[in-house]
């Protein structure tokens, strides 16, 4: 028989089906191995040739570790709350939950067709009840939890109210924002009111007004990593700035384990640095400038308290608390009017546009602490509030962006670091010698910042300081679709749900909009409240459900908790994950804070969820294109002129070349229409390129040589699209190329690919291989159907050496030791290359051995049988099908052991010696190993490559290096 897909396909999915053969146990002897893929966001589109990369890889992964041995662990879920159900949801009406199940079911039966080794019995989907109990729970115990500094984890909360009770606040190691002192008599006078109040600024998941990422549009907050250039990275929505009272969740407890965590993590070095980046740790000093006159002070944080002498200004964020304050009357309606500019810009501009200089004078001055000069304090959009105390003291001479202000406004430059033995350091680079500096001079600028800080802390005028750029994170949307917050609210106070009250469910509303008052959609439900108390309106982020599913995995159905203790401790950490670089910041981090946090209350015995993870590359679309023109008059049907648009192919019409107008006009005249003049109606032949139209088509119109497959419904096709008759003009065979281009995949583009497509015409093992041979795992690549044509040649070659015209050919007895070592020099290739993920590789390798067996005609059981056990991670349906019904093995490939080579087959005894004539390579012959020089000369002499070159010609000498070289010296 052929080598038919669909039946081998359905063979084995049955198998696989009725033997639940990829049913993980928990209970077993076997070590064990995670293999995770991020879980998918099930959108309305369904999955694209891009989404199953990084699935095949890991795929093929887990089937090898299975085959060597682990018990593999490879479960898949849906990320399912979430935005584009929603907003579906607000154009339909239609219940998100429904949207969300029946794109469910579109992705289920579309991975299913790939054939993944997944166990859906462990599936989890964050919309579940049954699985938001859980993330509700988590969020709970975040807010009964403080992180105690000293101990260097979470608490309990009970255990700080104690604390307060006994001794007050004073002393107290504990990441918060409370600034106020008390002692116990103090704390135990409190309202209950103030106590939450106090308790709220120490608790992990706490309220705190802020200034957040307002979307109008999408009438809801977003994380910073939601919004991209100033708009919603969904959507594309303006997003402005606004203080709302909103749940944070306390990641910054968390920094210094989320920043030395790294370290220890085989990730790519480039996702750590990100991370890295975005914790975004700084060293330095606050310091304290008194302010003239007044009994204000300015705190700054500088990371070079060393050029404190070069301080010639200072300027605050423009939504500085004291800007009101210190403004003189004089310079009240110039920073007026600056404030106002200024609240038309994102941080992002702020921070980015950094050669528009920008500021205004307050009026008012600070006193240098150490001279006792009085220093200008300026206002300027380039200090962030957000960022370390939202004021600077501001060095020109060693600062870009304070000299450029210096510059502009025409305030002194003092240089205190002379940098002349550093002749390529930038300002950056924290080298030089102290100058013009007191007690600093001579000092190298390292050892100045330690004086400078000791001097500040000795004079009380400063401390050392470290700063982190990551902020708590936002953790409330003003949205319907994602977990309802287990809070209610009883006299204002809140308080959180019972756990025998969880799940709480989301309510049924009508309308999934704000309310008319702008409440968030909650704000519609009825009877939203737990014994007569408001429910929060809020509902969860994203990344709340996506932040620990990987742990639900280890037994979904466990009733006591979120994580089976017991199956946490056989799992315990993803070995391997695989996903998108775009969750570098945001998943990541999260879900690494959570596991850290569930690890203080002894949830989880290891700190890190991931312990080996990679990025798949972007499958890139190509779009095809095609450009045209319209006639303006010259062509006529029944004596009227028409307009038309002709377009061209590609070979026909390009960069290089101006169609042939005779075989424009041959095209024209044969759709009935009659030429009049063209030339000069469309000048066809020197026509300017700029308006020529390049217009992108749908590619399911394309052959894979991108050809036009059906030219008349292209043309049906194009008319539609264009508004206008559409003419097509084929290349001289009659043919019609499209240009392609690489862009992003995308459905506006035209150029998504369906694997569904790919596997009705190629079969799922075809598609698998061909999406690993596409090139290295990690990079961005575009799918061009072209090569799938090799693949599925590639795959009937194999099966013929099997069956040939419906017989099996197979013949028993022993292999030909070429068979042997073309067989286990491919083991060994493809065991190194699946170990270190270059998936690609392999499927070239495969490739070599199907040949060489093709052409030594070996069709040998032996040879055979351990190729298709070897090939199973890729081509499983295949190997499945060989295996039981051609091999006639009992159970499943999956569970054969992963072929091993045997060294003794990997020894060369020939060498194909590269043949030196006159100082050039001209010539290869192979020769056995054990040949001498003699018989080799003799050999070589008499080849006729040689002696295309030794023609006529005296052998001076011949130089032969066994196993090396042949040197050739002619006169
Ligand atoms: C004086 C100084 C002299 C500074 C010098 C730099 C170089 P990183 O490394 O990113 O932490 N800075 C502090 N807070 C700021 C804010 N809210 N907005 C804008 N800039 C701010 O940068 C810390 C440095 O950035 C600080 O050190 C401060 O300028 C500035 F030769 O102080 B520096």
């Amino acid at each position: 028989m052929e080598y038919q897909s669909a039946a081998l396909e359905q063979f084995s999915k049955d198998y696989w089906s009725k033997n639940n053969t990829y049913r993980v146990e928990n209970n077993t002897e076997k070590p064990k191995y995670y293999v995770l893929d991020m879980f998918p966001y099930p959108s309305g589109s369904g999955l694209h040739v891009g989404h199953p990369l990084g699935y095949i890889a890991s795929d093929i992964y887990a089937r090898y570790k299975r085959q060597s041995g682990f018990n593999v662990l490879h479960p898949m879920g849906y990320d399912a709350f979430g935005l584009p159900a929603e907003q579906y949801a607000i154009q339909t009406g239609q219940h998100p939950a429904k949207t969300t199940e029946d794109n469910i079911a579109r992705y289920k039966k579309q991975l299913d067709s790939i054939g993944f080794s997944f166990d859906w019995d462990r599936m989890v989907k964050t919309s579940d009840p049954e699985y938001y109990k859980w993330t509700q729970w988590i969020f709970i115990q975040l807010f009964n939890s403080w992180y105690a500094k000293d101990e260097n984890k979470a608490q309990p909360i009970e255990k700080l109210k104690q604390i307060f009770e006994s001794e007050g606040n004073k002393g107290l190691n504990a990441a918060t924002a409370c600034e106020q002192t008390f002692g116990a008599d103090e704390w135990n006078n409190y309202s209950e009111k103030q106590q939450a109040d106090i308790l709220m600024q120490y608790r992990l998941a706490f309220q705190a007004e802020a200034m957040v990422n307002w979307c109008p549009a999408l009438g809801t907050v977003l994380a910073n990593d939601e919004v991209v250039n100033g708009v919603s990275e969904r959507g594309g929505h303006p997003v402005m700035r606004k203080s709302m009272r909103q749940w944070f969740l306390r990641i910054t407890a968390y920094t210094e384990r989320l920043l030395n965590g790294l370290d220890q993590l085989d990730w790519p070095e480039s996702l750590k640095e990100q991370q890295r980046n975005w914790i975004g740790r700084s060293e330095g000093a606050q310091a304290f400038f008194h302010l003239a006159n007044s009994n204000e002070k300015i705190e700054v944080f500088t990371t070079r308290p060393d050029t404190i002498f070069g301080v010639t200004f200072m300027v605050l964020a423009p939504e500085h608390p004291l800007v009101k304050e210190i403004t003189r009357p004089d310079q009240q309606k110039e920073v007026g009017e600056y404030l106002e500019y200024v609240s038309s810009r994102s941080d992002l501009e702020r921070q980015s546009e950094v050669k528009k200089v920008t500021g205004a004078f307050t009026g008012a001055y600070a006193v240098h602490p150490f001279t006792d000069e009085k220093i200008p304090v300026w206002i300027g959009e380039y200090v962030l509030m957000g960022y370390g105390t939202g004021a600077i003291m501001a060095v020109p001479s060693d600062d870009d962006r304070d000299k450029a202000f210096a510059e502009k406004f025409g305030i002194e430059i003092i240089p205190v670091v002379d940098k002349s033995e550093y002749p390529d350091a930038s300002s950056a680079d924290k080298v030089g010698k102290i100058i013009h500096s007191d007690f600093l001079n001579g000092m190298e600028v390292p050892a100045a910042i330690d004086k400078a800080i000791s001097v500040l802390e000795e004079k009380a005028l400063g401390e050392r300081k470290i700063n982190y750029r990551l902020k708590d994170a936002n953790f409330s949307r003003q949205r319907y679709w994602g977990e309802p917050f287990p809070v209610y609210y009883e006299n204002g106070i809140a308080k959180t749900l019972p756990e025998s009250e969880l799940p709480l469910e989301l309510p049924k509303i009508e309308n999934y909009k704000p309310t008319e008052t702008g409440e968030p959609p909650l704000g519609r439900a009825k009877d939203w409240t737990y014994e007569g108390h408001p429910l929060d309106l809020n509902t969860m982020p994203g990344y709340a459900g996506s932040s620990w599913y990987f742990l639900r995995y280890m037994n979904p159905d466990f009733t006591e908790g979120p994580v089976d203790p017991k199956a946490e401790q056989y799992w315990k950490q993803v070995d391997f994950y695989i996903g998108g670089a775009e969750h570098a910041v945001g998943h990541l981090m999260y879900a690494r804070f959570w596991q850290m946090f569930l690890y203080d209350i002894g949830k989880v015995s290891i700190q890190e969820p991931f312990k080996k993870l990679i990025n798949q590359g972007m499958i890139q679309g190509m779009s095809a294109l095609i450009r045209s023109i319209n006639t303006v008059s010259g062509v006529t049907r029944a004596g009227k002129d028409v307009d038309l648009v002709l377009a061209f192919s590609h070979d026909e019409f390009n960069e290089n070349k101006k169609p042939d107008i005779d075989n424009v006009k041959k095209w024209i005249e044969s759709k009935g229409y009659e030429v009049v003049n063209l030339s000069s109606s469309v000048k066809i032949g020197d026509y300017p390129f700029e308006s020529i139209s390049r217009v992108r088509v749908d590619i399911c119109y394309l052959n894979s040589d991108s050809s036009i497959n059906d030219l008349v419904s292209f043309e049906e096709y194009l008319t539609k699209l264009q508004g206008k008759k559409v003419i097509c003009i084929p290349n001289s065979e009659g043919k019609f190329i499209c240009e392609r281009e690489v862009e992003k995949m995308s459905k506006s583009k035209f150029n998504v690919v369906n694997p569904d497509d790919i596997i009705e015409q190629y079969g799922a093992d075809v598609f698998r291989m061909y999406e690993m041979f596409l090139g290295p795992i990690d990079v961005h690549k575009p799918w061009n159907t072209q090569g799938i044509d090799g693949v599925a040649k590639f795959m009937r070659k194999f099966w013929r050496l099997i069956f040939q015209d419906e017989k099996l050919i197979l013949s028993d007895g022993e292999a030909s030791e070429e068979s042997l070592k073309t067989l286990h020099k491919t083991i060994k290739k493809v065991r190194e290359d699946v170990e270190r993920l270059s998936f690609n590789t392999c499927v070239s390798a495969f490739m070599v051995c199907v040949n060489e067996l093709n052409d030594q005609n070996c069709h040998k059981r032996e040879i055979l049988k351990t190729l298709s056990q070897l090939i199973a991670p890729f081509a499983p349906h295949t190997s499945e099908y060989l295996w039981q019904e051609v091999f006639a093995e009992s159970g499943s490939v999956t569970d054969a052991p992963f072929s091993d080579f045997e060294e003794k087959y990997l020894k060369e005894d020939s060498y194909a010696y590269p043949i030196n004539i006159g100082k050039k390579v001209r010539a290869k012959v192979e020769l056995p190993l054990d040949m001498g020089k003699e018989a080799a000369e003799k050999i070589v002499l008499e080849n006729p490559d040689v002696q295309k070159w030794t023609e006529g010609k005296e052998i001076k000498r011949f130089v032969f290096v066994p196993g090396r070289i042949v040197n050739i010296v002619v006169g």
